[in-house]
């Protein structure tokens, strides 16, 4: 069990500080009020350039047959999918029952062709930052999204948008926003916060040393 705190006084002061900066809310005084919904602001950088709907691009490349860049018309003709589902932060706040629209994980991947020696799937921000990363089964769920909506309305820039990931069944950290890049690889490669502690497989309720009922 490595928790926040646990964390920030195994490993020292430095660790410490960029846990309380980044897990904490960061930003302008606004941003230390939970938004309205439940939802915090995150995020591991002071800011991120916005990239505006029309110009912004999904790549998915590495072990696929056919590498594409997917804009957001491109996501719009791929299957959509609902998903009614809670929000939950690893530090313990949860936003309960969001509707996320987006294009199911395996529908994207089916869309590019996974080649017979994939094993995971990497995620990086557009601004090159923040990584994650999940199994090849992981990511074949249908209740990972691609996701381009959020509660009806587009993903707005602070929740990660114009694309972020979510992973229903996970932590909020898997949940990466400001989505550019999709790799398919043949390893799990830990992501931002795994790197500093957080487990891998991030499952809410047996993960973490957590034990929060999955809703
Ligand atoms: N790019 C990026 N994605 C990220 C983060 C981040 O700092 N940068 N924080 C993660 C964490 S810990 C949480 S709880 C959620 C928060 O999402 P929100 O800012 O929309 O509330 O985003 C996740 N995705
Ligand atoms: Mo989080």
């Amino acid at each position: 069990m490595l928790g926040l705190g646990v964390a920030g006084v195994a490993v020292g002061a430095s660790v410490q500080d960029r846990v309380s900066r980044t897990l904490a809310p960061v930003g302008p005084i606004g941003d230390i009020l939970p938004a309205a919904g439940g939802f915090r602001y995150y995020s591991v950088t002071s800011s991120v350039k916005r990239q505006s709907a029309a110009t912004h691009r999904v790549t998915v490349s590495g072990l696929v047959d056919k590498p594409q860049s997917f804009g957001m018309a491109d996501l719009a003709r791929l299957p959509q999918t609902v998903l009614d589902r809670d929000f939950q932060c690893v530090t313990g706040w949860r936003v309960p029952d969001v509707r996320w629209v987006g294009v199911a994980l395996p529908d994207l991947l089916d869309a590019v062709g996974v080649s017979p020696r994939a094993r995971a799937v990497r995620f990086t921000s557009f601004d090159g930052v923040y990584t994650e990363s999940l199994t090849l089964e992981q990511a074949r769920r249908r209740d990972v999204l691609v996701a381009t909506q959020m509660d009806g309305k587009p993903v707005t820039h602070d929740h990660g948008g114009p694309t972020r990931l979510y992973v229903a069944p996970m932590y909020g950290y898997k949940s990466l926003k400001w989505l550019g890049g999709i790799e398919v690889t043949d390893r799990v490669k830990p992501g931002y916060w795994e790197e500093l502690g957080y487990d891998v497989d991030a499952w809410v309720g047996r993960s973490n040393g957590r034990s929060d009922a999955p809703t």
